[in-house]
């Protein structure tokens, strides 16, 4: 027999815990894999009858997982969205069917204000600023000039993403103001390991295999990039200064190996806060709009021993 069913004509066991749609990017890398962890973790703990979607990548997987938790009658929707562009018509359906939304890690271009209740997550644009200052600083002394410039690479992360948009423009914000240092070739590796280690190879025979520093979006890439510089027997960190984002424990160890000099950490453990939060938009509650989870810098000045296992 179908048990009693809810105002909404759901199962009456769920009518206490509250529903979560999840749509999640995809597991294109460990931090990925850590948020995913604390997302479902906290559900657990806290009692959500979570409802995740892994998109693969695709942003029109998304859609798909959205329109899906739309039907189901979830309480709140969050998702992290892949790239910034194409959610007004999506979200609106989700506004018009009155599900609250929640914006994490990644953040979205709008101009309708009324598509989602609030954002948590962290914060590209310092992210960036703190790989700027790290340079300016690492070579202050340097003897660098516009005519001998700081030679630097970028590879960048998911083109259209807000991390790689934040990433970018803090990065330029820094350095913008010293013509001593010049990004002479950015190329976006999707935050992929594999293309990483593709970019660079192609780099190093190309008219640019001549640089002084590597700013990487993230850890994935940045491992890609040190093995095959590992492989042409160079010194990153010690010939390449390396600047990289996330600190997952790979990037902290090879900070302790003198292979990367700075770390941005980027923070994927917000599993708890997103619970809180939809806990509150299930109530009709408001939230902030806009929650910047907190990160650290860690640089080769550190005690690398001091810093925590990172668990990602
Ligand atoms: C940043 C997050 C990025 C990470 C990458 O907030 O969206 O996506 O830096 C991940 O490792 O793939």
């Amino acid at each position: 027999s179908c048990t009693k069913s809810d105002d909404k004509g759901r199962p009456e066991e769920q009518k206490n815990g509250i529903i979560l749609g999840f749509s999640q990017i995809g597991a294109e890398s460990a931090w990925r894999k850590c948020n995913t962890r604390s997302i479902k973790a906290a559900a657990a703990e806290s009692g959500v009858q979570l409802l995740f979607s892994n998109a693969e990548q695709k942003q029109n997987n998304q859609i798909k997982a959205i329109r899906s938790f739309i039907a189901y009658q979830v309480d709140v929707i969050a998702f992290v969205p892949i790239v910034a562009d194409g959610w007004d018509n999506v979200l609106r359906e989700a506004r018009d069917a009155g599900i609250p939304v929640l914006i994490t890690d990644r953040k979205i271009n709008t101009d309708d204000e009324s598509l989602y209740a609030g954002f948590i997550g962290t914060d590209s644009e310092q992210e960036g600023r703190e790989a700027g200052k790290f340079l300016l600083k690492k070579f202050e002394n340097s003897g660098a000039e516009p005519s001998n410039p700081v030679r630097i690479i970028e590879i960048s992360g998911t083109e259209g993403s807000s991390p790689a948009k934040g990433r970018a423009a803090g990065f330029r914000e820094i350095i913008s103001e010293h013509p001593e240092y010049k990004i002479i070739y950015s190329e976006s590796g999707d935050f992929l390991r594999s293309k990483g280690n593709e970019i660079m190879r192609w780099i190093l025979d190309s008219k640019y295999k001549d640089f002084d520093v590597v700013f990487s979006h993230n850890d994935g890439m940045t491992l890609g990039i040190l093995e095959v510089m590992k492989e042409r027997g160079m010194n990153p960190g010690k010939d390449i200064v390396i600047i990289t984002v996330d600190a997952e424990q790979a990037a902290i160890d090879a900070l302790g190996r003198g292979e990367v000099n700075c770390v941005i950490e980027c923070n994927p453990k917000f599993g708890p806060a997103i619970m809180s939060l939809a806990k509150k938009l299930a109530q009709g509650q408001k939230i902030p709009r806009l929650m910047h989870v907190h990160e650290e810098v860690f640089t080769e000045d550190d005690d690398v021993s001091a810093i925590p296992p990172r668990g990602y």
